[in-house]
């Protein structure tokens, strides 16, 4: 897999991308992905709340040799064991679901030549979860929502005070999460973000390429 292009690996990676279908369709789903990898996306997601299991495995399998092309992994949202039908690089698992081992084990194991797949990761939503996921062998995680966000109702956000001590304590490589666009962007890498996680911002820009290039620009 991904013989001709090496997958990022996580600590290249700074900007996530989540093709979310709350916001758009599964038809619009194959050109916002190609816009998105164009503009520079390291890492995509895809999330299908309301999607069913045999919808999200064929909708990563349309999407597979697109992202593999472009050596940007594909983590599928919630459903570990569709990992190894699909051919993505990892799952993404909330506090809610599985744990990192189980996640881990129903989505098999193999090596990549720059990366150990499949790649897991959590949702963490305070300083001690994310230290626990790095206990529990993560190998990212996201860290929010910083704001809250139409895209996780119900969440309260964390705010940004926490940002520094959360890095200092956590190796692993963090990515923020909610609320992010490029009209705050400034303001959370000052507080200390290195790596984001934009869904709604992105999925609802009139320019997705230049968007993501703006981005991935202002990423240290
Ligand atoms: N997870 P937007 S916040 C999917 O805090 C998700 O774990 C979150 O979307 C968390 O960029 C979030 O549109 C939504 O705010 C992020």
């Amino acid at each position: 897999m991904l013989d001709n292009h090496p997958v990022k690996t996580l600590l290249q990676s700074r900007l996530y991308g989540i093709l979310d279908l709350g916001y758009i369709s599964s038809a619009e789903l194959r050109p916002v992905a190609e816009r998105m990898i164009e503009g520079g996306v390291d890492l995509l997601q895809l999330r299908a709340k309301n999607a069913t299991e045999e919808e999200i495995e064929s909708l990563g399998q349309m999407l597979i040799p697109l992202t593999e092309a472009a050596g940007v992994p594909l983590i599928i949202n919630d459903f570990p064991q569709l990992v190894p039908s699909i051919g993505a690089q990892g799952a993404h698992v909330g506090q809610d679901d599985f744990s990192i081992d189980d996640a881990r084990w129903r989505a098999g194991r193999a090596l990549a030549a720059e990366v150990a797949l499949p790649i897991i990761g959590k949702s963490t939503h305070s300083i001690e979860q994310a230290v626990a996921a790095e206990q529990q062998g993560a190998d990212y995680i996201g860290f929010g929502p910083l704001f809250s966000t139409p895209t996780k109702p119900g969440r309260p956000a964390i705010g940004l005070e926490e940002l520094r001590r959360v890095h200092e304590l956590v190796k692993l490589p963090i990515f923020c999460i909610g609320g992010i666009k490029l009209e705050n962007l400034e303001t959370v890498i000052k507080a200390g973000a290195r790596r984001v996680v934009i869904v709604s911002g992105i999925l609802q820009a009139s320019d997705i390429v230049g968007y993501c290039r703006t981005v991935t620009a202002l990423l240290p």
